[in-house]
């Protein structure tokens, strides 16, 4: 045994076990009384005020790191799932008229284009293959075709609204609502989207036209557009406003 070694008294022993008690104690009772604070805090927007600043700061970082140059991953023509999973339907479930339906296209506050299908697909098409990601931890290799949003914007002219903050989208009987920010919104990679597999849409799919955005999580590529405005606040979102994130990047 080492010299400098000595055995301890029962003394300190029990004098050593209290304080890492005490420490223990003290440790756990401020976990508890921390998880209580930040369930009395206020929500806001669905999430606790405390979180809600969490996603909010991410939103900042990310946004401010997002580049037009990032692209998603794009798969080969003989990945995607024939039938992929069909997942949310909010907004699709009213009496739908699918032969008068027009896209509400708000440029200003009363001043609404109204664009039938057969004018965007008379655009250039952009089809695009990717790994389509839920919030809920599913993905999906899916095949997508449609008009880029970019081109639409050049198309109608949509200069000045595509250089606000924001891009707002709702379902025709406004059940479901996204808000988008616009550097998001003119990636190349994000289509107004009439087509899956080659074909239509289905309806549970969005049909006449959904959006597709492989930046972002599956909650925002909203089925059935039925209005497409421009904002420099946030638009309303649906799961925003239910606790989850605006930004919801990829
Ligand atoms: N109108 C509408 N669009 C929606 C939803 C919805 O509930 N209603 N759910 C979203 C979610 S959470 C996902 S994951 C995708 C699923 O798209 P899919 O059904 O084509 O797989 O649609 C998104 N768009
Ligand atoms: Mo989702």
């Amino acid at each position: 045994m080492n010299k400098r070694e000595e055995l301890l008294t029962e003394k300190q022993i029990r004098r050593r076990t209290f304080i890492a008690f005490t420490f223990l104690f003290l440790f756990l009772g401020s976990a508890i009384i921390g998880w209580q604070w930040l369930h009395r805090q206020p929500a806001d927007h669905g999430a606790i005020q405390p979180l809600r600043k969490v996603l909010d700061a991410n939103e900042f970082i990310f946004s401010s790191l997002f580049s037009k140059r990032h692209f998603a991953k794009t798969y080969s023509p003989d990945l995607p799932l024939p039938h992929p999973r069909v997942n949310g339907k909010i907004g699709l479930n009213s009496a739908f008229d699918t032969a008068t339906w027009k896209l509400h296209l708000v440029k200003a506050p009363g001043d609404t284009l109204l664009i039938g299908i057969d004018e965007i697909k008379a655009l250039q098409k952009t089809e695009i293959i990717f790994d389509f990601k839920c919030i809920e931890g599913w993905s999906q290799v899916t095949h997508w075709g449609g008009v880029r949003f970019s081109d639409f914007v050049k198309k109608y002219g949509l200069d000045e609204q595509s250089k606000m903050m924001f891009t707002g989208l709702s379902t025709p009987d406004d059940e479901y609502y996204v808000g988008i920010d616009n550097k998001s919104m003119m990636h190349p990679q994000t289509i107004l989207c009439y087509e899956m597999n080659g074909k239509p849409l289905p309806l549970n799919q969005g049909y006449p036209l959904r959006l597709i955005i492989p930046v972002k999580y599956g909650i925002k590529h909203l089925k059935r557009i039925g209005t497409i405005s421009f904002s420099n606040y946030r638009p309303p979102d649906y799961w925003y406003e239910r606790g989850y994130d605006y930004y919801s990047g990829l």
